[in-house]
């Protein structure tokens, strides 16, 4: 899935190219980490349905935010890059500054947040009430950023005040404020299509001095997503889609450094099943009518 066009990042699952005119060509693999490792086995369509799941929100989303977004059509890529195994995993987006904070919204107490409040009763440093269980609603959403580490693998958690000091107050309460009012509605949304969102990460930027909404927008991989029918507070709920791989992963023992253990085909094809039920749930749409979603 390597495209002729100038390549400039490549995350862990996806690559961005120069596509010109300050253009950007956004490319989802079907690749899949598990405990921070990318797996050798490439899930089908995860990256369709992760880009499908964007589009959808971005569309939702279209009258309270303009985002990056210029086309997820193969025929509006510069000729180099509209290769068949592309449609449907490509965003065609318009360049931007991106904000050197990462946008984490928190609806329920899990993960690292849920490991702070055990050992010391806050989050990001902030007191919550007492009696919060793991996976518990927190009384209201919670914007709690922070910051790409330089080179190193993992972010690093910041107050509000220090994302002031680096974007400027007004940005820094732009940004908090889309950022609370996206993961609200969306979580809404979604919860009355069965699924929570326990928490997201938004990438904002600058095009031409606007504010804008940019890479995935509440995927299950840039998101917590649990079936609400598992949900259990006191009890950590399993992922909606990763679920089979890392139930999987720790019936073996394997100590979660590289080299990852084989997935079997089972495990590969329940995982891709759950990101397309993810989709179909959410947006009401069939995967089936996405580009490229019978190859
Ligand atoms: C941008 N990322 C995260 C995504 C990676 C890294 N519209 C944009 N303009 C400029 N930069 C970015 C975007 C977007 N979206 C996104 N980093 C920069 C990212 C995919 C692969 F390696």
């Amino acid at each position: 899935m390597t495209v002729d066009l100038p390549h400039i990042y490549s995350g862990k699952v996806r690559d961005i190219y120069d596509a010109g005119d300050g253009l950007l060509l956004f490319v989802t693999s079907d690749r899949i980490s598990a405990f921070d490792v990318v797996m050798r086995e490439p899930i089908p369509q995860k990256g369709r349905v992760l880009t499908a799941m964007t589009a959808f929100w971005l569309e939702l989303f279209a009258d309270r935010c303009p985002s990056h977004l210029v086309s997820t059509d193969l025929a509006d890529l510069p000729e180099a890059a509209q290769k068949p195994d592309l449609a449907g995993r490509v965003m065609l987006v318009r360049r931007a500054e991106m904000l050197k904070i990462e946008c984490i919204v928190r609806g329920y107490l899990t993960g690292s947040a849920w490991k702070e409040y055990r050992e010391h009763g806050t989050m990001h440093g902030a007191a919550l009430p007492e009696g919060l269980l793991e996976a518990s609603p927190l009384p209201e959403p919670v914007f709690t950023p922070s910051t790409k580490a330089d080179g190193g693998e993992h972010d690093l958690n910041i107050s509000f005040d220090e994302s002031v000091a680096i974007l400027g107050r007004e940005l820094a309460e732009r940004a908090r404020d889309l950022s609370l009012e996206l993961y609200s509605a969306g979580a809404e949304w979604a919860a009355e299509r069965g699924i929570i969102i326990a928490d997201t990460k938004f990438e904002l930027g600058l095009v031409d001095g606007e504010l804008v909404l940019a890479d995935e927008v509440l995927t299950p991989d840039s998101s917590r997503f649990w079936p609400a029918a598992h949900w259990n507070p006191g009890t950590n709920p399993p992922s909606f889609d990763k679920q089979p791989v890392r139930d999987h992963l720790d019936a073996l023992d394997w100590d979660k450094k590289p080299p990852p253990p084989a997935l079997p085909d089972d495990v590969v094809a329940a995982t891709s099943a759950r990101y397309v039920e993810a989709y179909e749930r959410i947006t009401g749409r069939w995967f089936a009518d996405w580009p490229g979603a019978d190859s």
